[in-house]
């Protein structure tokens, strides 16, 4: 018996005392139910997915009947057997929970890998919202080993809404080693025949069908002269610093706009749209076309409502928002494009009968950066309590494209000064970007509160992943309610695999 089955006993028998207590107003007190005894059963697979025509070997993260992830209801507990049938070593974290320290599913010197052919069973509270899971180990992300993580509240089921979960993502046909290897030198052959194409008119050429040939290329300038770049006027500095990989295709649930998703939906209904940014790279603008737009959650925590019809959201976010289809009903684009690109990717709702015409992968126009303007707007329902801070740190983003190193405080993760907070404690963090991109920042183990963006304090969203633009700040806070050891990094893949990570360490827990 594994350590963790251990505990999971351990941990079954504590919940049903706190069940017993805090749900007793919504289910009768007697025996708990079916689902209770039984673990739901994920697996880690290698999987065939058909790309732009063409077969790509990936991975994905599904349930006994095909199904993607999960999909927890009101009150269901975390309770899962996650077996690794990858062909290599994994584990999976699950990003938006904020499980005990030892199932948060990132290895490290207390928490092994799961061997391939292995299991490891999960049992913990988990937090309502829409999240996800992906891999923490080298670049298994890249190759989509993600799905989403949905726990329903109770509240969700009074909305009468229609609930449509959308996982994006991008793709490339390259093995992501590669990719890596071309951004930091250890493979330029395979980046050298972009460096005519720049960033300008050049690149209006890429679309969602574009070849497989070169997943690398804005910043294969910068590797061969920083110091032309830096003379360049402001504008395409921030134009050129947006994206670091080019990929070959955008998806949304593993499809792109050749053959997108389409949702069959109501006449006048609501639907609840779950967007999780998945992508390593990129981040996204969702364009809802002509439906407006409620932002009601941000990173599955309930937000001051906020209307629109495009919201742009980093890679590790994820954004609830209601929208209301015309009684007359119709075919709706949900679009996610890339920013400073013209490439997206998206789903259709659909009312019965409706035309679905072919949306194209390409904008008509490329879209600016993801910038805060929605972050700013947003303000938590349940705010932090009032209190002063016991630890208040600063760290600084640092790193760059030559080489491809990216950094906290300088420093690459194996050299990081962790930092170590107490149990107890009310921590704020401020994140002042140093360096030439944006960095989404994403905190394990606990959400915190967005109290001030570029130096502007606000009571904003309670989230795990915020953006941290360049030439920009963010402060984060929270309580420090969770011991454990865990990493706060950049949720770049790239960045994050070059070192753009740190550890919040509780002290006398580990
Ligand atoms: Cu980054």
């Amino acid at each position: 018996m594994t350590s963790l089955q251990t505990r999971r006993r351990f941990l079954a028998s504590a919940a049903s005392v706190a069940a017993l207590g805090g749900l007793s107003t919504l289910l009768p007190a007697v025996a708990r139910p079916a689902w209770a005894a039984a673990p739901l059963r994920l697996a880690v697979e290698r999987r065939v997915l058909e790309v732009l025509g063409k077969p790509a070997s990936v991975f994905g993260i599904r349930q006994p009947d095909g199904t993607s992830g999960l999909f927890l209801d009101p009150g269901q507990r975390f309770l899962v057997d996650l077996a690794n049938r990858a062909g290599e070593d994994a584990i999976i974290h699950w990003h938006g929970m904020t499980p005990p320290y030892a199932q948060d599913g990132v290895a490290d010197a207390n928490r092994p890998l799961i061997r391939d052919g292995a299991s490891q069973s999960y049992d913990f509270e988990p937090r309502p919202g829409t999240h996800w899971m992906h891999s923490h180990h080298g670049l298994q992300e890249q190759r989509l080993m993600a799905a989403p993580l949905i726990v329903r509240a109770a509240e969700d089921r009074r909305e009468d809404t229609q609930e449509v979960t959308v996982l994006l993502h991008d793709f490339t046909f390259k093995d992501p080693a590669e990719v890596l290897a071309g951004l930091t030198g250890g493979g330029m052959e395979h980046g050298s025949m972009n460096h005519g194409g720049g960033h300008g008119g050049g690149h209006s050429g890429h679309g969602s069908g574009h070849g497989g040939a070169m997943p690398m290329m804005n910043h294969s300038m910068d590797m061969k002269g920083m110091g032309d770049m830096k003379g360049m006027g402001g504008m395409t500095m921030a134009a050129m610093d947006l994206n670091d990989v080019e990929y070959d295709a955008y998806l949304a649930n593993d499809r792109t706009l050749d053959d997108p998703e389409v949702v069959r939906v109501e006449r006048g209904g609501r639907v609840r749209l779950r967007l999780i940014n998945g992508a390593t790279s990129t981040a996204f603008h969702i364009d809802l076309g002509a439906l407006d737009g409620t932002v009601v959650a941000a990173d599955g925590n309930p937000v001051q409502p906020v209307t629109g019809r495009r919201f742009g959201m980093v890679m590790g976010q994820r954004l609830d928002i209601l929208v209301q289809l015309p009684a007359e009903g119709g075919a709706f684009p949900v679009l996610a494009q890339r920013e400073g690109e013209r490439q997206r990717t998206g789903i259709i709702l659909a009312t019965p009968g409706a035309t679905v015409n072919k949306t194209g992968g390409l904008a008509d126009a490329a879209a600016g950066p993801v910038d805060l303007s929605l972050e700013q707007r947003l303000t938590a329902l349940a705010p932090l309590a009032p209190r002063p801070t016991d630890a208040a740190f600063t760290i600084r983003l640092t790193g760059g494209m030559a080489p491809y190193v990216w950094t906290i405080d300088d420093r690459p993760f194996g050299e990081h000064r962790p930092l170590t907070v107490r149990k107890g404690q009310r921590v704020t963090v401020t994140m002042v970007n140093e360096s030439q991109m944006a960095h989404p920042m994403h905190l394990h183990g606990q959400h915190f509160q967005v109290t001030a963006l570029n130096g502007t304090a606000l009571a904003g969203a309670v989230r795990d992943t915020v953006l941290v633009p360049m030439n920009g700040s963010a402060t984060i806070a929270f309580d420090a309610d969770n011991p454990g050891r865990w990493p706060l990094h950049c949720h770049n893949l790239l960045h994050m695999a070059t070192g753009m990570m740190t550890e919040l360490v509780y002290e006398q827990t580990i």
